[in-house]
């Protein structure tokens, strides 16, 4: 007897450990030809292209290198900002004097405590500017935004002010000595699955020479991550050696693809990214690549619908693109109360980028057993599971801030 179920779609997520069935990853130091990465320069030269190549046919997308001519716009200036501990700048990016419609407004916040260069947290926000922090001067996106608190027909209200400002510590890390940069994502391409008709996709794919379906939304978001990173890179109280990127959720994917494609990054700290993210994709747990192509069929280029039944097929799992990161420092997090962006998959997966970071003599997360809620592990890869649903703690940011504080003394 045939069973009919075996040819219908799986659309709901699997959430019982016990169901997960068998899966084999690639081996990211495995290359084309069978031989082994045996050192650095291998790495650098054939096996890292070769895997980010990978991802960009197979999942994000083709990353544009094309040179754009940007110009900056201070348009506010605040010495007196949160109590008078920070300086706080907006700034217009601009890409093309043809179309100038495409634009970043970043909002920019620098201790005053302290002279000369800072490192400085860079992260896209969900909902506008305005909802990170309680500040009038900062306009409201008129941008479409997906729901949230202070969102009414896919638009931000005066009520989003300050609806985000849980996930935004600013105060807490301008007192450590951090500067924090933030722009809304939705302004560089509306999440939804036209999006790409009215952004940057289209805004600017003959000025980078590349067609909109050629890349995705989180390839275009990671783009823009780069972007604002070399406005930073040129802000005379930036650290431009410093720059942490961070990202939370499906910004915590465009935060990894952004690692991975520029590696002037300094550091890259996930923040449950879960599917499409940190999370290993052959590991049926939680969100797969089923449920999110057909969700957000946006957020990816085409090709990585094709293995929604067919994990077995796909080139790379998650732990590689982590392992783009390496040497640097990554942190991946993980909440108890967000199955469905399947924690043990995602230690699973910087687990498996380990062997990349240790070419580099660098050590990973240290650990096979997956840790208990609160207690991180791990050097240049560190990982944490914490209680709670899916969100940006301040118990988050605290184990952010010591990895950061950490590795600065290292250098
Ligand atoms: C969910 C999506 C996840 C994650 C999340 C978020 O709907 O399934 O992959 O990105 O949204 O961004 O909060």
């Amino acid at each position: 007897l045939f069973s009919i179920t075996a040819f219908a779609q799986r659309t709901e997520a699997n959430l019982t450990e016990a169901n997960v069935p068998a899966y084999t990853l690639p081996d990211p130091l495995q290359m084309a030809d069978g031989k082994t990465v045996t050192t650095v320069q291998q790495w650098n030269k054939v096996q890292r292209p070769y895997i980010y190549h990978l991802f960009e046919t197979n999942v994000y997308g083709r990353f544009p290198r094309t040179p754009v001519q940007m110009s900056f716009k201070v348009t506010s200036l605040n010495p007196y900002a949160l109590d008078s501990l920070a300086t706080c700048k907006q700034i217009t990016l601009y890409f093309n004097r043809a179309d100038t419609n495409a634009q970043i407004h970043l909002l920019l916040y620098l201790p005053n405590k302290v002279r000369g260069q800072v490192p400085v947290f860079l992260g896209m926000n969900f909902y506008g500017n305005q909802s990170v922090v309680d500040d009038t001067t900062i306009p409201i996106t008129p941008h479409y935004t997906v729901k949230g608190p202070g969102i009414v027909d896919n638009h931000a209200t005066e009520a989003s002010r300050g609806a985000q400002a849980s996930q935004w510590p600013i105060k807490d890390i301008i007192s450590r000595g951090y500067g924090v940069a933030t722009f809304f994502y939705g302004e560089v391409e509306a999440d939804k699955p036209d999006g790409w008709q009215t952004g940057f996709r289209t805004q600017l794919k003959d000025v980078l020479h590349i067609e909109p379906q050629e890349w995705s939304a989180m390839g275009v978001w990671a783009w823009a991550l780069c972007r604002a990173l070399d406005y930073l890179r040129q802000d005379r109280r930036v650290n431009e050696d410093l720059v942490l990127l961070m990202g939370h959720s499906r910004l915590g994917k465009a935060a990894l693809w952004a690692g991975a494609s520029d590696p002037r990054f300094a550091m890259v700290i996930s923040n449950e990214s879960g599917e499409g993210g940190a999370a290993l994709s052959k590991r049926d747990y939680g969100e797969n690549i089923e449920i999110i192509t057909r969700n957000f069929p946006h957020w990816f280029v085409a090709n990585y619908k094709t293995f929604a039944n067919n994990t077995a097929a796909l080139p790379v799992d998650q732990h590689m693109l982590l392992s783009l990161i390496a040497p640097r420092p990554l942190y991946v997090a993980s909440a108890e109360g967000d199955q469905w962006s399947d924690p043990r998959g995602e230690f699973l997966s910087a687990r498996n980028a380990e062997p990349v970071y240790k070419l580099f003599g660098k050590e990973g997360v240290g650990t096979e057993t997956f840790p208990h809620v609160q207690q991180p592990t791990g050097e240049f890869i560190r990982y944490h599971i914490r209680s709670g649903k899916h969100d940006v703690t301040s118990y988050d940011w605290e184990q952010y801030l010591q990895f950061v504080g950490k590795h600065m003394a290292m250098r």
